[in-house]
């Protein structure tokens, strides 16, 4: 029976979005399948020849239409908050106690929830009709994932029934449901592509496609917990009869909601679902607990980040026993050596766990690990894999001692162990291949060289192509080497790509800008440990040069303020090493060497009066590109000033970074001067 004219096509539309709420979300369906695949056969046809009538909550575009280049960023009208979780009965008493002694009454009811683990999103529906979606992000912005979103099947792109508001903001979680997390992975094993490690990376993974054919593939699956914002209609005024409005309107909501009084049913309800979570089609992490009447949730208001009205009570992590096979020794990308547990594969909480992180020495010896122990693996939400025991009295006398290495594993350098740390590191320093990416990236980064432009997958390209073994080989870089180099930009679906002779040209520019630099970054960019920014000031205007410091004692050093013994030793050890010389010799001491240090102000120089901040008093607020907040208090501090902590009549001047808030407001009521960051940055001489 094919459709012949717009109004019969409007008429498929509605028909088909009906028969897809009834099957995917009262779990009910109207019409067999066959029946229902007609009927979207003949859809498809009429929209074939009428691509200018295709209707966005056609089911047809629930294949994944268009690309997404970037997710684009999405302010949210109404942040999505976070919750506060608890882990006991006595933190529920307490939670319950809050709500009771603020809302001023004994025995508050709740909705109950489950709290599946997936990612949140907001799905925003104008007059009916699903026109964004976004995740969470920060929870003030988060991107665009309209296109992807519009691919889960259960998800309506056209609300029914009556009193539908002009706007509706819906908060709700999208997740892989188990069977299909399973069934995915199987398929994904059969064509030799990547496997998920559990389905909440699923959901993520799928959510972040750039291409909406490929999210629309995974067996993907939304609930709604909330309404953020609404405009028009008339919803209910609890949090549970909304849900059931929602789903009214073919929203999907989870089953397993539940009203209940006081703390005895939220425990009660807290049992029962720990009792069935096994048998749910889904992961969850706990429950969700909210002040059922949205008087109250006003009235209770939020702290900070979390409402009041509501909390996670999460489950215990879940515990497995296995065998310990083996340790490896992994080096971290900051030269950290960690030991990895290899077990006897385990199935934990849903997921299968071959290795767990023993973190260092420390917890081996706490642990008194031996391989072929019995260990107790316990895994917490997204947590990696721990041994929290080994069952020494299972022992048979065949278990062996764990060595630790006393050379780096990547590069056989000299393994070292400060004192009163637990983490032993590499002391390749600059030469080491497992650090050097994460050097390299240092030493390019926007506070260090800022050579703009250098991302850390051209980073990647260069060191895995052995054309950067060192900080220094960036200052022979050519453009050609670049612009041939062949980079993989990560995209699963696409062949990895030329990188333009555009972007080679913008870098070699950049790198050579990089070339007359301030002493101090210069020192920051090397990455000594513990040396940041401030510490790095301080050095640059002790030390005239690099020769200078890198002949200091520990002595010379102990004398600045704010080196302490052991960043003096790091400093030390650091211009020790023979490798690190080396590099450092080519890239500012050697005759033809690259870079051009610019010298900074001596201490010594300075007025006898001391720093010229000497006395002042600042209040940083906001956010600083240029840096963190810590390090524009240490370096203020090093100058002499103070800094505190609010604004008032004594305070000098306000330095004020991006988004600042009540401090700005006040700093401007009191007339106290403002700092822009440009203002700061010359206030500190940068
Ligand atoms: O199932 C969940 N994961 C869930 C998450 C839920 N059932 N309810 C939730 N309710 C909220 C409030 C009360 C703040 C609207 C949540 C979340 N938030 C949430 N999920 C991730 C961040 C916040």
């Amino acid at each position: 029976m094919a459709i012949t004219n717009n109004e019969e096509y409007q008429a498929l539309v509605a028909k088909l979005n009906e028969y897809a709420i009834a099957y995917y979300v009262y779990d009910d369906p109207l019409v067999p399948d066959a029946s229902y695949d007609r009927l979207y056969k003949d859809l498809l046809d009429y929209e074939a020849l009428h691509s200018n009538e295709i209707l966005a909550s056609s089911p047809s575009q629930k294949v994944g239409a268009g690309i997404l280049n970037t997710f684009n960023a999405v302010s949210h009208r109404v942040p999505l908050l976070s919750l506060g979780d608890i882990f006991s009965h006595d933190e529920l008493v307490d939670f319950n106690q809050r709500v009771e002694n603020l809302c001023q009454q004994k025995n508050i009811e709740y909705c109950a929830e489950v709290k599946l683990d997936g990612l949140a999103v907001s799905i925003i529906y104008e007059n009916g009709v699903l026109v964004k979606a976004a995740t969470r992000g920060d929870g003030k912005v988060g991107e665009d994932i309209t296109l992807n979103v519009k691919t889960i099947k259960n998800i309506p792109l056209q609300l029914i029934g009556k009193d539908i508001p002009s706007y509706l903001d819906v908060r709700g979680e999208v997740f892989m449901p188990k069977d299909g997390f399973l069934s995915y992975n199987e398929y994904a094993k059969k064509t030799g592509q990547k496997v998920f490690a559990n389905p909440r990376n699923g959901a993520a993974g799928s959510l972040r496609q750039q291409d909406p054919k490929i999210t629309a593939k995974r067996p993907l699956a939304f609930n709604a917990y909330f309404v953020g914002e609404v405009i028009g209609g008339n919803l209910p005024d609890t949090q549970y009869d909304r849900l059931l409005a929602l789903k009214e309107f073919g929203i999907p909501v989870n089953t397993n909601i539940q009203k209940v009084v006081g703390v005895s049913g939220l425990a009660q309800y807290y049992e029962h679902i720990g009792s069935i979570r096994n048998s749910l089609n889904y992961d969850i992490d706990g429950v969700v607990l909210k002040v059922n009447s949205l008087a109250k949730q006003q009235e209770l208001g939020f702290t900070a980040k979390v409402p009041r009205f509501a909390i996670a009570y999460k489950f215990p992590p879940q515990e497995e026993i296995t065998t310990l096979k083996d340790v490896e020794f992994q080096v971290g990308r900051t030269g950290a050596i960690t030991p990895v547990a290899r077990l006897e594969p385990v199935y934990v909480g849903g997921v299968t766990i071959a290795n767990a992180t023993l973190h260092n020495e420390d917890e081996i010896k706490r642990l008194q690990l031996k391989i072929g122990d019995k260990v107790i693996v316990r895994r917490a939400g997204d947590v990696i894999p721990q041994i929290t025991k080994a069952l020494i009295n299972e022992r048979n006398g065949s278990e062996k001692d764990i060595v630790f290495p006393s050379t780096c594993p990547c590069c056989g350098s000299y393994i070292e162990r400060v004192e009163g740390e637990a983490v032993a590191r590499c002391s390749g320093g600059l030469v080491c291949q497992a650090q050097l990416i994460e050097r390299i990236n240092h030493f390019v980064s926007r506070n260090a060289m800022d050579i703009e432009g250098f991302g850390s997958k051209y980073v990647e390209a260069l060191v895995n192509n052995k054309i950067l073994t060192t900080v220094a080989d960036i200052y022979s870089l050519d453009e050609n080497t670049l612009a041939t180099l062949l980079l993989d930009d990560g995209n699963e679906e696409r062949k990895a790509r030329l990188l333009g002779s555009v972007i080679a040209k913008k870098l070699i520019k950049a790198i050579e800008k990089s070339k007359h630099i301030a002493f101090n970054r210069f020192i920051y960019a090397l990455g000594i440990r513990e040396v940041g920014e401030a510490t790095a000031y301080t050095l640059a205007s002790n030390f005239k040069g690099i020769k200078e410091l890198s002949t200091a004692s520990c002595d010379d050093l102990l004398k600045l303020k704010d080196v302490g013994p052991v960043v003096a030793s790091h400093i030390v050890d650091f211009f020790k090493e023979e490798h690190n010389l080396a590099v450092i010799n080519s890239l500012c001491i050697n005759e033809d060497a690259p870079l051009h240090l610019i010298e900074l102000e001596q201490e010594s120089n300075k007025n006898a009066e001391g720093s010229p901040l000497l006395g002042n008093t600042y209040v940083i607020t906001g956010t600083l590109s240029s840096m963190g907040r810590t390090e524009a208090k240490n370096i203020l501090q090093s100058l002499g000033a103070k800094v505190a902590s609010s604004v008032s009549k004594k305070t000098t001047a306000l330095i004020a970074g991006e988004d600042g808030g009540s401090k700005l407001t006040k700093a401007t009521e009191l007339g106290v001067e403002i700092l822009d960051e440009d203002a700061f940055l010359k206030l500190i001489g940068r």
